[in-house]
């Protein structure tokens, strides 16, 4: 029930994942693209020779395991993918008198969390639809996924926060909690991304994977059992920069040219981004343990944003001038690949279980934007 008391605190009780039904693999994803850069140098070869256009370069497998720690990524749709004539998901179009495929995926992943939290649909009082794209402006998906889930009481909205999105909302929700706004709030990170991948992009095709995940945040006061986690502490900035963008949106309709030209997708510095970003969320989570008398090497457990490995190596080499441990810092990319927000919550996910009561956790996510996110977590 809504209330306006503050609490005493907020725990996170539950989290849930809806893991893509496919794979496509380093090799597969390869191979495909080769193929589509042959077949396009050949067609132009003319052209090529005559200096009028850019030759494709040939993608490789063991670049992008070195460069970024991703060996597989589960996708919604594959076929459509690795056709070298088409380089693009093929999602079914589904009437409106059906679920979204948004919705869907954002309630199977609450499904989970609800479980795990032990708490029905009449206990929540808020949805929060956290994430990097939604599949339509409105109505919210929010709103879908509370009317699907039977979800009488409170609010839904949807809200766009990038690589962010997901820590965003999650500090959105423990402001609503600690406010007396809202007593258990769902937050959903639906992240259906590769249909704004560039698979013809050579330096991007191999970066991101589809997934859906979700927390249940309530107050610390209704929470049975001492189980979770208390959240310490949230919180956020951001700083303008262009590394990282896609220009797609409803204007694309109103401006002339291809409304799926390279600039509208997925596009990125991304040298400058590791190095910029890198200090950037390193000093963040510095300060924010400060701000709670917490040194970093006092943290059993950093849930990073997974874009790169070798990023989250240099962020915690910058954190504890140490080697970045599988058990502190779990990487989940290797076999989902980059999942925008939905990263650091996966690897939570995932890897909070044989954590003993008192142990402190970071969650943490950085990128577009740019944007940091940090939420400081107790195991109770
Ligand atoms: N195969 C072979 N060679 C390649 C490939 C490839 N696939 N790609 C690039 N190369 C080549 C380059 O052309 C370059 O060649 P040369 O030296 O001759 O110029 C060489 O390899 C080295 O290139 P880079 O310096 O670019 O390689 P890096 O070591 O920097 O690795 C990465 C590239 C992996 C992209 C790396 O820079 C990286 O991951 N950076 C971090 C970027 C990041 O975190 N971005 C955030 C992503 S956004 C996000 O997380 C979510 C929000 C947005 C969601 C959008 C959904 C679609």
């Amino acid at each position: 029930m809504r209330t306006t008391v503050p609490p005493t605190g907020v725990v996170i009780s539950g989290s849930g994942i809806w893991t893509p039904p496919h794979i496509i693999t380093n090799d597969e994803l390869v191979d495909a693209y080769n193929q589509y850069a042959g077949q396009f140098n050949a067609e132009h070869a003319r052209a090529i020779a005559a200096g009028k256009m850019e030759e494709k370069p040939l993608s490789s497998a063991r670049f992008i395991e070195k460069a970024s720690g991703i060996k597989a990524r589960h996708v919604y749709s594959k076929d459509g993918i690795l056709d070298i004539h088409r380089m693009r998901p093929d999602f079914p179009e589904r009437r409106e008198s059906e679920i979204s495929h948004q919705a869907e995926i954002a309630a199977t992943a609450a499904r989970g969390a609800m479980a795990e939290a032990g708490k029905t649909a009449s206990e929540i009082d808020a949805v929060i639809v956290a994430c990097t794209y939604t599949q339509r402006a409105y109505p919210a998906i929010a709103i879908e996924v509370q009317h699907a889930l039977g979800i009488e009481n409170g609010f839904g909205f949807d809200m766009l926060g990038a690589c962010s999105a997901a820590t965003f909302g999650l500090h959105r929700a423990y402001d609503s909690l600690m406010s007396g706004s809202a007593s258990c709030v769902l937050v959903l990170h639906p992240e259906l991304v590769t249909p704004q991948v560039d698979y013809r992009d050579r330096d991007s095709h191999f970066i991101f994977g589809d997934v859906g995940a979700a927390m249940i945040l309530e107050r610390a006061d209704s929470c049975a059992g001492g189980k979770g986690f208390d959240v310490l502490g949230v919180r956020a900035m951001t700083r303008f920069s262009s590394n990282i963008r896609s220009n797609f949106g409803h204007l694309s309709n109103a401006f002339d040219g291809d409304p799926f030209a390279g600039d509208k997708l997925f596009h990125q510095a991304g040298r400058k981004v590791f190095e910029e970003v890198s200090p950037l969320a390193a000093g963040h989570i510095k300060d924010h343990l400060a701000s709670h008398g917490i040194r970093p090497n006092q943290v059993a457990r950093f849930w990073l944003h997974q874009a790169n490995i070798n990023m989250n190596r240099m962020v915690i080499k910058h954190l504890l001038n140490a080697e970045a441990r599988p058990e502190t810092v779990p990487m989940v990319l290797d076999h989902y690949g980059n999942t925008a927000s939905a990263g650091s919550i996966v690897a939570f996910h995932f890897h909070h279980q044989r954590m003993q009561p008192g142990d402190i956790g970071v969650i943490c996510s950085f990128g577009a934007g740019y944007s940091v996110c940090s939420l400081i977590l107790r195991k109770r």
